[in-house]
């Protein structure tokens, strides 16, 4: 990794994080580490091809490094204070627009001084992209934490092509109008030419709120139209909106899972928790949208009332590590700590117990282990954005066994329809399903694995980029898989009641 500042970039991705991490060594001095996720992957060959760079903060308060090569890729860190940190990531980002935009399941604090934290540092990270981007570049801002960076960036570097796309989910009308500064975000995401969601009702939603927060008119073009994302006009230009559900690295997920080294792994993890006959799973950051409560709740429903034998099944939970300096996770972490006792107080035996829960990060190779070994997925988050975890389980079922219960409140209900969807505020409705696929024949897991699994392998991550540069981009892409058509959003259309009601009239 060497020292680079001078190259502009043709393509930029500005995001909270850098794609890498990095480790402070004893002498003092700092190296970083690749952190490759999905988007990285995904977004690779774009960048590669063309000049690529990234904008985002390391992941550290206070530490100032000049921009790098990674490769063949600039790296450009942007420095947080650790006041910064504390008020614009753990406060604004992850106390108040998360939970807000999840439907409010734990309540948003609304302080004043986090937002203009917020505000800066927006600035700072728009900046900083501005500083790094060619004339004509392409600019794919990210996520919640930086909702305000394409009409900041827009307002220094008209030149650009700027999209933005939202991992987590654009909330009901109703409950976005509570942001004091609603206004501000709107016209922020505004900035860009195309503005990404997951699903077609968090874009109806954000098309909703332009017309009453600033009196614009979409236009006619239904949001969910094939090709044709809703668009609405703004500041002399038409900014896109549209749906573009995102996915995983599909073959690098069913690769893994045929190497032998996993199989034997997958082997040893089922005979280290005692040959159960069936094996539950789950895998999470921890945090309160996503439901382990829930699904604790229902298994120990099962084993009061001698549905499920406690000889014959065993859980693990996996709850990855995330934001523990905020408030709300701590009070969650600590009644699921509670809920794991119980139940294995209850149920477990000496060298036996029910619930099997790690609170730590595992390597990529351990974790499609897990995958394998695992009789049932449970995923029941009472909302997410897509959620990954269930998406990378069906990848790695080419042996087409294996059951999934997932929420109708994951956005990728609307594409795994195969799973046993549950409402995860309906502790029957999930006791019922759990039941259900544990129970399952295997002829009947076997049909829904094959169409779950056809859907995953079809549509990766790299679809998902290309579409969305696509419509960002009207000139053909010089690389990657130039024949992949749009996403065909049609399909993913669900009722979702909340966002119905805010649907343009
Ligand atoms: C946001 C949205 C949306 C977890 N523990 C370990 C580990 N993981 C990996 C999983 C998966 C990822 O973390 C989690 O992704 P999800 O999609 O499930 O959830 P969020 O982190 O909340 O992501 C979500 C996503 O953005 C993308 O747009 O789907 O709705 O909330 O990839 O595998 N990976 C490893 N060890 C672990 O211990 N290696």
């Amino acid at each position: 990794m060497g020292m680079t500042t001078g190259r502009a970039a043709d393509f930029l991705v500005v995001a909270n994080r850098l794609p890498v991490d990095v480790e402070q060594l004893e002498d003092g001095t700092q190296r970083w580490r690749s952190s490759p996720g999905g988007l990285v992957s995904a977004l690779e060959p774009f960048l590669r091809d063309r000049k690529g760079a990234w904008v985002g903060w390391s992941g550290q308060a206070d530490l100032d490094v000049a921009s790098f090569d990674d490769d063949g890729l600039v790296m450009h860190p942007v420095r947080l204070s650790a006041a910064e940190v504390r008020d614009h990531y753990e406060g604004f980002s992850n106390a108040t627009l998360w939970p807000l935009y999840h439907d409010v399941v734990v309540r948003p604090v609304f302080e004043r001084a986090w937002w203009d934290s917020h505000v800066a540092v927006n600035r700072r990270f728009a900046d900083a992209a501005a500083a790094a981007a060619a004339p004509g570049a392409t600019v794919w801002v990210q996520d919640y934490q930086l909702q305000l960076v394409p009409a900041m960036l827009r307002e220094q570097r008209p030149d650009l092509r700027i999209g933005f796309f939202l991992h987590i989910p654009f909330p009901p009308v109703e409950l976005f109008m509570q942001l004091p500064w609603r206004s501000e975000i709107v016209r922020g995401l505004l900035g860009a030419d195309v503005v990404g969601f997951q699903m077609p009702g968090g874009a109806q939603n954000f098309l909703w709120l332009t017309r009453k927060l600033l009196g614009l008119e979409p236009s006619k073009a239904a949001v969910h139209v094939r090709s044709h994302p809703g668009s609405v006009p703004y500041d002399g230009r038409q900014v896109k909106v549209g749906a573009f559900p995102i996915s995983i690295d599909t073959a690098a997920f069913d690769e893994l899972s045929r190497q032998s080294r996993t199989v034997e792994r997958a082997q040893q993890i089922r005979t280290d928790l005692g040959n159960p006959r069936r094996l539950l799973l789950g895998v999470d950051r921890l945090d309160y949208t996503k439901g382990i409560d829930v699904r604790l709740r229902a298994l120990r429903e099962l084993l009061v009332t001698r549905q499920v034998d406690p000889e014959s099944v065993a859980m693990v939970q996996l709850a990855t590590p995330s934001r523990e300096r905020v408030d709300q996770y701590k009070a969650m972490r600590r009644s699921i700590e509670e809920q794991v006792g119980r139940l294995n107080g209850e149920f477990g035996r000496v060298g036996r117990p029910i619930v099997h829960y790690l609170h730590q990060p595992v390597d990529r190779e351990e974790l499609v282990a897990l995958y394998c070994a695992a009789d049932v997925m449970v995923v029941t988050p009472l909302r997410d954005g897509m959620n990954l975890v269930c998406k990378e389980y069906v990848a790695t079922r080419h042996d087409l066994d294996g059951a999934l219960v997932l929420s109708e409140f994951a956005g990728a209900a609307a594409e795994l329809t195969d799973a046993f969807l549950v409402n995860p505020h309906d502790l029957n409705s999930v006791a019922h399903a759990l039941e259900r696929a544990l129970t399952m024949d295997p002829t009947e897991e076997r049909s829904r694995m094959r169409a779950m699994h056809r859907q995953v392998m079809t549509h990766d991550v790299s679809r998902w980029a290309q579409s969305f540069l696509d419509f960002l981009e009207p000139t053909p892409m010089p690389s990657t898989n130039t024949t992949t058509p749009a996403l065909d959003v049609t399909t993913l259309i669900r009722p979702t009641p909340l966002t119905a009601a805010a649907t343009p009239q």
